[in-house]
C-alpha cells in the first residue's frame, strides 16, 4: 500500500456537456488504470475557488473557476504505483495544442482552459485533491 500512489481525475464540464464522458472513462479503463472512487458532481463557484487556489494570482483564475463550476463534472480516484505520471502522460500536456498525438487533451481539448480534463501533479497533491471529493468509505480498498 505504501508506494501506491493517488491521483484525482476530473472529467471538466466541457468534456460531459459534449457527451464525451463515456469515451473518455472507456480510454481510462483501456489504458489499465485502476478506478477506486467515482462520482458526477457540481461545483459552485466557492468551490471551484477552493479547488483551484493555487492559481488565485493568475489572470485566468476568475474564467478557470466559472468554467469549471459552468455545469456538472465525474471526478475519478485512480490509484496505482506510478498514477500521477502515467496518468499525466496519458492526458497530455496543458494546452491541447502543445500535448502529445493520441492523448486525451489532444484528441478532445479546444483550448489551454476546456482541456477536457484535470490530474493531480504530485503524490500530496494526488492525496489532497482526492480527499477534496471522496471519503475514505467511498474509495475501494486493496482487494
Ligand atoms: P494542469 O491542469 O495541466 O495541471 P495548471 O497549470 O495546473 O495545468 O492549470 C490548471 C487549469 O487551468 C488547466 O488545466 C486549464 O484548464 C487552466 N489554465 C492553465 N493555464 C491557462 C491559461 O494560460 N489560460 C487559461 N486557462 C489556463
Ligand atoms: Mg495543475
Amino acid at each position: 500500500m505504501t508506494e501506491k500512489e493517488r491521483t484525482l481525475a476530473i472529467i471538466k464540464p466541457d468534456a460531459v456537456k459534449r457527451q464525451l464522458a463515456g469515451t473518455i472513462l472507456s480510454r481510462i479503463e483501456r489504458a489499465g488504470f485502476r478506478i477506486i472512487g467515482l462520482k458526477l458532481v457540481r461545483l459552485s463557484k466557492e468551490r471551484a475557488e477552493n479547488f483551484y487556489a493555487v492559481h488565485r494570482s493568475k489572470p485566468f483564475f476568475a474564467s478557470l473557476t466559472e468554467f469549471m463550476s459552468s455545469g456538472p463534472i465525474i471526478v475519478m480516484a485512480l490509484q496505482g504505483k506510478r498514477v500521477i505520471d502515467d496518468y499525466r502522460s496519458f492526458i497530455g500536456s496543458t494546452d491541447p495544442a502543445q500535448a502529445g498525438y493520441g492523448t486525451i487533451r489532444r484528441d478532445y481539448g479546444t483550448s489551454i482552459e476546456r482541456n477536457v480534463v484535470h490530474g493531480s501533479d504530485s503524490p500530496e497533491n494526488g492525496l489532497r485533491e482526492v480527499r477534496f471529493f471522496f471519503e475514505e468509505h467511498e474509495c475501494l480498498g486493496d482487494e
